[in-house]
């Protein structure tokens, strides 16, 4: 059962306890991230023990967020979430954890209850925005650094604050966060304004093998095992490119399957326009997310999945 709470409940509870593991989704990203890593630095700087954990390494390029990895052996007395909407997402290292979560802090509507406590704001566009006002609540001091840390993850999770899910409050609490000493111009230039060349790469592989169905409002890319071999990308390089067809004129969904390490499995990102709603869409074959970009793992094979796929695709442009 979970109950949920509301953001001065939260900061209640956090504020009575201490040894707190703080936990990632798998293939992270700046919101996950960014998030724990202000709620870390932030108990951090009230006297409190805390430590993150994710089941992948964490990729260079947030290096900067100074993550306090937890230690072997480190004392946990309670385990808090962030930006996790399910516990299939958690990743396997991290599977012991999966039913003993204290609280979760989330903004993915389709996020599982699977916490005793659940802090949802479905309507927010990034964990990272519910977390400032959680840290605001709890009366924590946020420092340049945290400023940086929620920066990051409202810059990522807002495509730089272009998607439709930002908000006047999201540039309020922007706004804020720069007062407080954010870097916006070297953020914005680190996510934003700057490609590795394995990301050109890859995206040249997305202008060659881009499939079109449905009068071509659906774009499909495979990216194939042989791709991967061939361009060897961090994942941190496929940031973007599956949102990147979307801005197609005529393209309302935008679909990008890979493979994951297991034969035979796949993740299918999907990347929605106005019109039509990506979390149904993956929610129909085991995923979830948010209204304009969500996820799935697919097993099959990548005939079978790509059909499977299709057929929700067409399902839902011609309701
Ligand atoms: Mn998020």
């Amino acid at each position: 059962m979970t109950t949920k709470i509301d953001i001065q409940s939260t900061a209640r509870m956090l504020l009575e306890k201490d040894n707190i593991l703080i936990l990632c989704h798998k293939n992270p990203d700046g919101d996950t991230l960014g998030s724990a890593a202000a709620l870390a630095h932030a108990l951090a700087g009230i006297g409190k023990k805390a430590y993150v954990s994710c089941h992948n390494r964490i990729p260079a390029k947030y290096d900067y967020l100074n993550i306090p990895l937890v230690e072997e052996g480190a004392e946990i007395d309670f385990v808090v979430s962030v930006d996790v909407a399910g516990i299939n997402l958690l990743g396997d290292s991290l599977m012991e954890y999966a039913h003993k979560i204290n609280l979760c802090i989330d903004h993915h509507g389709s996020n599982g209850e699977y916490a005793e406590y659940l802090c949802l704001k479905a309507d927010y566009p990034a964990a990272a925005q519910l977390m400032y006002e959680v840290l605001c609540e709890m009366g924590c001091e946020i420092t340049p650094h945290i400023a940086d840390c929620l920066y990051t993850g409202i810059l990522t999770d807002t495509g730089c604050f272009k998607y439709s899910s930002t908000t006047p409050l999201t540039h309020i609490i922007g706004a804020r966060l720069m007062e407080l000493g954010a870097q916006h111009t070297l953020l914005v230039e680190k996510f934003f304004m700057s490609k590795t060349r394995k990301a050109v790469q890859l995206e040249r592989y997305m202008m060659n093998n881009l499939e079109y169905y449905f009068d071509d409002r659906c774009a499909l890319l495979v990216l194939t095992r042989e791709a991967i071999l061939d361009i060897q990308p961090d994942p941190t390089d496929l940031d973007g490119l599956s949102s990147m067809p979307r801005d197609f004129e005529g393209v309302d969904i935008s679909i990008l399957i890979r493979p994951l390490r297991e034969e035979g499995s796949y993740k299918l990102s999907i990347r929605t326009g106005e019109t039509v709603d990506a979390c149904a869409i993956a929610s129909a074959l085991g995923g979830g997310g948010h209204i304009r970009a969500a996820g799935c793992e697919v097993i099959g094979s990548i005939e079978t999945v790509k059909k499977a796929i299709l057929r929700e695709v067409e399902n839902t442009l011609c309701q």
